[in-house]
């Protein structure tokens, strides 16, 4: 298998210090985010890693390797590349096989982090199960993964261009808990509203930790969702937010999206209705979220 992977030097040296080593998913810098605001923010957002006591590994597939970490020139490469194919569970071997490059998801970024040892990652917003998934059966792999990796993700909850009350239901089945970080109410990514209550509300990066750590104590397999909402001050409007949601998600339904473009389909037209304004709001919940990642990461480190 470790002909399939390559650290960075940065996490191998990290990792031989016995420090805590953060994952970071690479679809929100190919998929998420423009250049040269992706490479940009994916740079502060390991560093916010760094001043806070952990290692960041960002997570991408090049040159027929899952690679935990990437230099500076591969981010550069990375955040600028056109050919750049979504990596999801599905993907990853072929991906590998043929030498392309890949961005993961949530759910490859995961699986990555699993095979690395890595406990923790930080990310924007995860998959769920999309609106009218009852017909169309269109559920991210994110969620089975969560079901199945031992590594908790620290996120701003869900946007609603999902069904956020059927990704709940999703989780709650296959025994994932969402956890609020000082919050009773699971977080809408772009707002700190949704509407749905959070499984278990905490309030320090330790009772994530102990939680995380038990669950694994007792060889349960699978994640957490550790639900962060977005800064007070940096929150969008929710009026405002929805209704650019349902703008986006009516031109998904006329143009016939599907499959795996759906998702990134939805995040550019919220970009491109909010001018702007939803690319903001995304780079500061991320780097709240790095801070609180790197808090939670040392103390499960310091809970081995
Ligand atoms: N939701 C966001 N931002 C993102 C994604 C989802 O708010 O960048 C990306 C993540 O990489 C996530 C993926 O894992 O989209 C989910 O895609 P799908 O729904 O096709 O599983
Ligand atoms: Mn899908």
């Amino acid at each position: 298998m470790k002909q399939y992977i390559e650290l960075s030097q940065e996490v191998q040296k990290g990792m031989e210090a016995g420090l805590p080593i953060v994952a970071l998913e690479s679809t929100i810098i190919s998929h998420g985010m423009p250049y040269p605001q992706n490479v940009q923010t994916a740079r502060e957002v390991e560093q916010i890693l760094r001043d806070h006591g952990a290692v960041p590994a960002t997570i991408a597939i090049i040159d027929g390797k899952i690679k935990i970490g990437l230099s500076d020139e591969e981010l550069e490469m990375f955040g600028n590349a056109k050919d750049v194919a979504k990596a999801s569970r599905r993907d990853i071997p072929y991906l590998i096989a043929t030498k392309k490059i890949g961005a993961t998801t949530v759910a490859a970024t995961m699986i990555a982090a699993e095979l690395a040892g890595i406990e923790l990652f930080v990310t924007g917003g995860i998959g769920g199960v999309h609106r009218g998934a009852e017909t169309t059966m269109d559920i991210s792999a994110d969620l089975e993964e969560l079901a199945t990796s031992k590594v908790g993700v620290v996120c701003a909850g869900a946007k609603s261009i999902l069904d956020i009350g059927l990704t709940l239901e999703f989780l709650e089945t296959k025994g994932v808990p969402v956890m609020g970080y000082g919050t009773d109410e699971l977080p809408a990514f772009f707002t700190r509203q949704s509407g749905f209550d959070v499984n278990f509300r905490v309030n320090t990066p330790e009772e994530v930790a102990n939680t995380l750590r038990t669950k694994w104590n007792l060889n349960m397999k699978g994640g957490a969702v550790i639900a962060n909402p977005i800064p007070e001050v940096d929150a969008l409007d929710h009026d405002f937010i929805t209704d650019i949601i349902m703008k986006a998600l009516a031109e998904a339904n006329e143009q016939g999206i599907h499959g795996k473009d759906v998702t990134p389909f939805l995040l550019g037209k919220v970009k491109e209705l909010t001018e702007g304004k939803s690319l903001v709001a995304n780079i500061a919940l991320v780097k709240n979220n790095a801070l609180v990642g790197a808090k939670i990461a040392v103390a499960l480190n310091n809970n081995k």
